[in-house]
């Protein structure tokens, strides 16, 4: 159990900072992240396949990206936008375009932020403008340690063009190898009647240092949307997906000379150790004071944190991005810590 919660605690650091991981999820499951209303989510997918060469013409490449664009509304609602090029749900009602456009609204209705341990499930409404069709999927995965679990039960009141309303399955898994790698498959299908199944397979990499993720991909699916995902194509396609949140506080210099760099707390007092937070941790996790010395911590962090004790004894309020907090320690003891907004993030204060 202790190998168990110590792995838990390393895989959560990779999917933090409020964005998606494609550690988490298989590349044709949408998973069950929402990102935090201060990021922006960009994911690019690209696949494609390769004709085989004809009399009077070689090879082509043909290109079947999918985009997606979200934020977060709420700490646990998310909007955003799919948008596929090489989509054939239009097909069944003669639409001669192949882009699709899928506009998406998402609520995490049971579960942490995606990266923790246990059940998470979500809903997502959201609206095929070239089906013309309210398309729907209600998202489950569980993670324990190194394995996520996936399951989506959807909808389609267009199915594939046409007038008539199809539910649609798929199931998945991932299984993180390190903090960096994870492999993952997924299959899925429209039901009564059964379609060609859609299924993928990926290599997913966590980028050391930075916020993105990126999987190296092969899947029969040309659209990655709701209906897209649930209908195979006769093709082979391979590719990638790459992920970049965009933390909208980062670009709060171009607003704000100089950014926050307040200290709050007891700036006065000496200080007997300096905690930096940042990626998402408090990395020297046990400190040792003096009685009556302080500790100060310095936030490296785009996003806000605080230092809230375990005994319930007052902590700090948010620690902006630059900020710091300074706290005296007037009693010998231990003093275990977390932060609010992320409480995977821990430390201890040993005062002598
Ligand atoms: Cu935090």
């Amino acid at each position: 159990m202790r190998i168990v919660t110590a792995f838990a605690a390393l895989t959560v650091v990779a999917s933090a900072l409020g964005a998606q991981s494609l550690l988490y999820r298989s590349p044709n499951l949408a998973g069950t992240w929402v990102p935090e209303p201060d990021v922006v989510q960009f994911n690019f997918l690209h696949r494609f396949y390769v004709t085989p060469s004809t009399a009077g013409s070689g090879h082509f490449v043909i290109n079947s990206p999918t985009f997606t664009l979200s934020t977060g509304v709420t700490h646990r609602i998310a909007i955003g936008t799919w948008f596929a090029t090489k989509s054939i749900v239009g097909v069944g009602r003669g639409a001669t375009s192949t882009d699709e456009t899928e506009l998406f609204a998402r609520w995490r209705a049971f579960g942490g932020a995606e990266g923790t341990e246990g059940l998470h499930v979500t809903v997502t409404p959201a609206y095929s403008m070239l089906a013309k069709s309210a398309d729907g999927e209600l998202a489950a995965d569980y993670t324990i340690g190194a394995l996520t679990l996936e399951g989506a039960a959807r909808y389609a009141s267009k199915a594939l063009g046409q007038s008539k309303g199809r539910a649609a399955f798929a199931g998945g898994a991932v299984a993180r190898l390190s903090r960096y790698f994870a492999l993952s498959a997924d299959i899925g299908s429209f039901v009564s009647p059964t379609v060609r199944a859609a299924w993928s397979a990926g290599i997913q990499v966590l980028i050391p240092n930075s916020p993105h993720t990126f999987a190296f991909e092969v899947s029969n699916v040309t659209a990655s949307t709701i209906q897209g995902n649930s209908i195979g194509s006769s093709q082979r396609l391979y590719g990638f997906e790459f992920t970049i949140p965009i933390h909208l506080r980062r670009f709060a210099p171009w607003f704000h000379k100089g950014g926050s760099s307040a200290v709050t707390g007891d700036v006065a007092a000496p200080l007997g150790a300096t905690v930096s937070i940042g990626a998402m941790k408090f990395p020297t996790d046990t400190v040792v004071v003096s009685v009556g010395q302080a500790v100060r911590w310095n936030n490296t962090d785009p996003l806000g944190h605080t230092v809230t004790f375990d005994n319930g004894e007052p902590g700090s309020a948010l620690i902006d991005p630059n900020g710091s907090y300074v706290r005296r320690f007037d009693h010998a003891g231990t003093f275990s810590y977390h932060c609010t907004p992320h409480p995977f993030m821990k430390g201890v204060v040993v005062v002598k």
